[in-house]
């Protein structure tokens, strides 16, 4: 009941029962909306703080989406009844509220827009929507067809619930004025102190009608009646009754009567979103609702997207994943670039993570985010825990609580956009911090690894504290009394600090380097002194001096995430991932991706903390946390383990058979933030696989990265392109055209019979794998030949 169309561009799924949850989403720099093939959905848009205009029907906390969200009649959504006047008969689209059981029903996700077709009663509801590139605003179209042979009456309800604006104050009529419903509201606030802020919030909710209905309801109440959602009193009427809201909850539904003879069809357009005032709505009114306006907003806000189309495209024999990495990957990398996830605060491991994916689109918006984040570094050379991105914009809820990791993504962030550029000049870069002390970008981060390395990051073992949080964010228990300390972290400051070396190496300050290189040298042996646990190493040790994430523990007894980071960070010796990666395969890997850790945690472990309360399998409690998986998955290519690897980030991709897709319950549009895990365990194994719906995860620039440098091989280095495949066995070819520095390589890789890769351009082979002074504008034909597999 899935497939990708016009040539993987869209994804399509035919009923609206089996994936109830699945939908889309889309985003402009000032909004984003999540939406389900039922029609529930979930918008939020900046003021600069997140905020909403459709609300839940009672007081809802705020929230921006939720994992596995659930949908309740009232939800918000988009709908449209239809009521065929003469035999009374009633549906809705895109399939809530009435839930009829439907002729036809297709939803459509592109890239820029995201569409229905339904059927029933003879009659077809199309129903789509994009945005503009800047504005808040949703751009609706609704057609509707006259299928049989014989002339018809119907009524043609939109319904966009407004939902419980404010227990201050809220209301809602037609606007006579700007031609639909308006909702006011005031956002609730406590202090006096607050109000110069409140003031400037747009709290009014519009439905603009280009089209003037003949009727319509601003009062939920009124609209529904005793009827209920499935069945509005106010539908069994002739007409709307024109009610409004006063201090009651708000709904924007209007009637249009059409009479429709064979085979012909009206098409309707309205906007909503929220605005400031009346003259704000007028202007988006005069600016969007027309079908002209329409189609330039369309216009240019697929140009905006056509922005996040990467620099890889492949052909494989994995059809399903090159729809995946030609187009979707690069899509969903863009948001998280653009926006940084709708948020004025992000985490600083989130939005340097986020950022450093950017390289591979628009490497310029990489070099901003790290001369952002390094304007905002502490004195003493720690990171914060937020970036504040806005004017005015304050840490908020986690970024409130110590997590000690941060300078680890600073190396990790900048080699990935040296890889992508060799502008290697942003190291001499001299900054101002927010503090007002200045040093060059290099001095920056020497700064920050020397921080990493100091007693003020690590106890006299050598192992690095973890406060209150690491990566983990969840983890706020192992070390609240600044005495435990995270495995995890350790190894990580290992692989920062060895980054950081290679890059002083490559600008010539090779004894800088090799300090650095002492430096995370002596952090590995500490980690193999007191982490390594015979097989694997551990997760921390805690306040009270307890080990854990050892062959002791019943729950939690192995971590992803150390081993995967002690093999980055050279920790691990050759015989040590001999016995770490059976161990993974064994106690983590899942049909649906490596868990995070195992067994998960079922109750409350007071010196671990929060991350053991939240559900088993679920979120950091041992679900395949596909952020975790994509750091792993980039230790395997580094160690030229091509098989883990391409399975470990497969299972990345819901799909493509039709039970898998099911359980997992999700589109390959996006990786989610996790599926459940509890796989094979009693209880939890019915709900394994399930993914979790959100598409906000560091997870994907660490998978882009592992397509194009890892099973591509098409690695920037200081000189060029280096090119170093490396192909699951199944495989004896694939193509793969990248962009890199303003060049076009197109490359097809063959196994033959090489002892090592051999490159050859333009017919000539080449000396070494790195094809150097590279020309923008220039195509590269080049060929690869690999090794052929050893099975
Ligand atoms: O948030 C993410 C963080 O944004 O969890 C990751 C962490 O590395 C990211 O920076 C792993 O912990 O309970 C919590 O507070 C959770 O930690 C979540 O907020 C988690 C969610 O998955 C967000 O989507």
């Amino acid at each position: 009941s899935t497939r990708p169309t016009e040539n993987g561009e869209r994804y399509e799924l035919t009923d609206p029962t089996t994936m109830p949850k699945a939908g889309g989403f889309l985003w402009n720099t000032k909004m984003m909306i999540q939406i389900t093939c039922r029609g529930y959905a979930t918008a939020s848009f900046m003021q600069p703080e997140p905020a909403k205009y459709a609300y839940a029907p009672t007081l809802e906390a705020k929230t921006f989406m939720q994992p596995e969200q659930n949908y309740y009649a009232h939800h918000p959504g988009r709908f449209v009844y239809i009521k065929d006047e003469e035999t009374r008969g009633l549906f809705s689209a895109p399939y809530e509220p009435v839930r009829a059981e439907l002729d036809r029903f297709e939803f459509s996700v592109g890239k820029s827009d995201i569409k229905w077709t339904v059927e029933k009663l003879g009659v077809r509801v199309e129903m789509g929507f994009s945005l503009p590139m800047h504005d808040v605003a949703e751009l609706w179209t609704i057609k509707v067809t006259n299928l049989t042979d014989k002339k018809r009456k119907l009524s043609v309800y939109p319904y966009f619930p407004i939902g419980y604006m404010s227990w201050m104050n809220q209301e809602a009529e037609w606007n006579e004025k700007v031609g639909g419903i308006v909702g006011s509201s005031v956002t609730p606030y406590q202090k006096a102190e607050d109000y110069p802020k409140m003031k400037y919030l747009k709290d009014k909710t519009y439905f603009l009608c280009e089209t003037t209905p003949a009727a319509w309801e601003a009062r939920q109440k009124r609209f529904e009646g005793e009827g209920g959602l499935h069945n509005p009193t106010s539908l069994h009427g002739e007409q709307l009754t024109k009610s409004d809201a006063r201090y009651e909850t708000p709904t924007a539904a209007v009637q249009y009567r059409v009479e429709l003879n064979s085979n012909d069809s009206e098409e309707y357009r309205f906007l909503f979103g929220p605005a400031y005032d009346e003259a704000e709505i007028l202007e988006l009114r005069e600016k969007y609702l027309s079908r002209s306006a329409f189609l330039q907003a369309r216009k240019d806000y697929e140009a905006y997207i056509l922005r996040g189309s990467g620099c890889l495209k492949i052909e494989t024999p994995d059809k399903e994943l090159d729809n995946m990495i030609n187009n979707w990957l690069p899509r969903q990398l863009f948001y998280h670039g653009d926006v940084n996830r709708l948020t004025t605060d992000p985490q600083t491991r989130n939005y340097l993570q986020d950022n450093m994916g950017m390289s591979f689109l628009s490497p310029e918006v990489c070099r901003k985010a790290i001369l952002m984040s390094i304007g905002q570094q502490e004195r003493n050379g720690s990171m914060p825990d937020g970036i504040l991105l806005a004017e005015g914009a304050v840490l908020k809820y986690i970024n409130q609580i110590p997590h000690t990791d941060h300078c680890v993504w600073l190396p990790i962030a900048l080699e990935i956009y040296l890889n992508e550029t060799g502008d290697y000049a942003l190291l001499d870069e001299s900054v101002t911090s927010m503090y007002g002390d200045t040093y060059t970008v290099f001095e920056r981060f020497s700064r920050a690894m020397d921080w990493l390395l100091s007693s003020n990051a690590r106890d006299q073992r050598g192992l690095s504290y973890i406060a209150q949080g690491d990566w983990c964010d969840p983890m706020n228990m192992v070390g609240p009394k600044g005495v435990g300390v995270s495995g995890w972290l350790t190894v990580a400051t290992a692989y920062a600090v060895n980054l950081w070396a290679d890059i002083c190496e490559q600008t010539g300050k090779t004894i800088i380097a090799s300090n650095f290189r002492s430096g995370a040298d002596a952090v590995n042996v500490s980690a193999n002194e007191h982490l390594w646990n015979g097989d694997w190493y551990a997760r921390g040790i805690t306040d009270d001096g307890v080990t854990f994430g050892i062959k002791d523990d019943i729950e939690g007894r192995i971590w992803l995430n150390p081993q995967s980071w002690s093999i980055l960070g050279g920790a691990a010796s050759s015989d040590k991932i001999k016995k770490i990666l059976p161990q993974v395969d064994e106690q983590l890997d899942t049909p649906y991706g490596v868990v995070m850790f195992a067994p998960p945690f079922t109750k409350m472990r007071e010196d671990v903390g929060r991350v053991t309360q939240k559900y088993p399998g679920q979120g950091e409690n041992g679900s395949v946390y596909n952020h975790a998986v994509a750091f792993y998955a980039w230790a395997l290519y580094g160690i030229d383990e091509a098989d883990r690897a391409y399975s470990t980030l497969r299972k990345m991709i819901p799909g493509p058979d039709e039970e898998d897709l099911l359980r997992r319950g999700q589109l390959p549009i996006f990786i989610p933030n996790y599926y459940r895990g509890g796989y094979g365990i009693k209880n939890l194994d019915r709900t394994a696989g399930r993914s979790s719906q959100l598409f906000n995860t560091g997870t994907i620039s660490w998978v882009y990265r592992c397509f194009i440098e890892g099973l591509c091989g098409l690695k920037g280095v200081k000189e060029g392109l280096q090119i170093e495949p490396k192909m699951p066995s199944a495989w004896d070819e694939m193509k793969a055209t990248r962009s890199f520095r303003g060049a076009t390589f197109e490359v097809q890789i063959k196994r033959s019979n090489v002892g090592k890769v051999k490159v050859i351009l333009d017919g000539q082979t080449i000396d070494g794998n790195i094809i150097s002074n590279v020309e923008i504008g220039k195509v590269y034909k080049v060929e690869v030949n690999v090794p052929q597999a050893k099975h």
